[in-house]
């Protein structure tokens, strides 16, 4: 360790915005939830702030002065009925809103069956995990991904148009381990591979999931501590990243499984603390579509064109669903 990197976490310690080591905060696990913490944090290490603000998703600042679109009328028209509104509520309480059995089972089933099948040198198939990002598209899967029931409550959530940043990822989780504690694990090494510890992602994610399995408690699943998202959580170092076992045992904040019959879609926030609990030799299947106000975009350009087997997809979509696909397939919607 560097002397400055000492000096550091000196001054930190000092302050009590990385704690020592001790039984509830250690080693990589010394992040906490509050909004005193954060307030400092933020200020040391404001990025993460300045890209909320700029979006809008601080204050309420007029459309002049913030990047990305507004809400178009469409979108929020489109999350008014149920069961949109109740999942609103539901993730604006507590960061996350599930909709069970949203997605026909046999569509699940036949999406499912159709990447099983697909061969492609860019599909990773390493023993934890199968990932595909940017499966081929589908007019069945773009109804899914451009739903405007979905889409429509991360509009209304943002309050900003929604733009997909990530291709649609389809994963098959397959820990052969158990959830391992806190204590028994360095997010230096990830020898877990899945994102086991509970952690926060880039400022402005928002995501929907579909269940492509059926989930219970007793499978893999992602947990997420409900109400997490309203703390401007931020943290200064990989050390202050992660919560321990232990702390998020006394914080007393609920703990919501994302479990439900395959084809439930699990909307949520990913500045809410979540984790992705390993039950040894379950796997889930989750079909994957990420979205923010504009910001952290992860344009491939061989993804945007293995992912289309056929341009005249794109042909009759509307303007609106081509504005938010435009990050993902710029060659295909301007
Ligand atoms: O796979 C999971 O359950 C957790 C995934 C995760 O951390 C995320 O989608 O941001
Ligand atoms: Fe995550």
């Amino acid at each position: 360790m560097s002397i400055m990197h000492d000096g550091k976490r000196w001054i930190l310690q000092s302050l009590g915005l990385v704690p020592a080591d001790g039984p509830v905060f250690y080693g990589n696990f010394k992040g906490r939830v509050g909004l005193g913490t954060a307030l400092m944090k933020n200020m040391l290490r404001p990025q993460r702030l300045l890209k909320r603000l700029e979006y809008g998703q601080i204050l309420p600042l007029p459309n002049a002065f913030l990047k990305g679109a507004p809400c178009p009328e469409e979108l929020r028209d489109a999350a008014i009925q149920e069961p949109f509104d109740q999942a609103l509520k539901d993730l604006r309480r507590d960061g996350v809103a599930l909709i069970p059995g949203y997605i026909d089972e046999d569509t699940c089933d036949r999406l499912v069956a159709e990447w099983d099948a697909l061969k492609r040198d860019d599909i990773q198939d390493h023993p934890y995990q199968k990932k595909i990002i940017g499966p081929p598209l589908s007019p069945e899967l773009l109804d899914i991904w451009l739903d405007r029931g979905l889409v429509g409550v991360l509009a209304r959530y943002l309050g900003r148009l929604p733009v997909a940043r990530l291709y649609p990822s389809f994963t098959i989780a397959r820990p052969p381990y158990s959830q391992p504690s806190s204590r028994n694990y360095s997010t230096d090494k990830n020898d877990f591979l899945l994102a086991v510890p509970w952690h926060i992602d880039t400022p402005n994610l928002v995501q929907f999931a579909i269940l492509m399995s059926d989930v219970t408690d007793d499978c893999s699943h992602m947990k997420i501590l409900a109400g997490t998202h309203k703390k401007h959580n931020a943290y200064l170092s990989t050390e202050d990243a992660a919560l321990s076992d232990e702390y998020v045992a006394q914080s007393g904040y609920n703990v919501v499984n994302c479990v439900g019959p395959k084809g439930t879609v699990v909307l949520f926030d990913a500045a809410a603390y979540h984790q992705f609990y390993a039950v040894a030799n379950s796997p889930r299947y989750w079909l994957k579509f990420e979205f923010t106000p504009g910001n952290n975009v992860l344009f491939n350009a061989q993804t945007e064109s293995r992912s289309v087997p056929d341009p005249a997809l794109f042909e009759n979509l509307p303007s609106l669903e081509c504005k938010i696909l435009s990050e993902m397939y710029p060659s295909y919607t301007m």
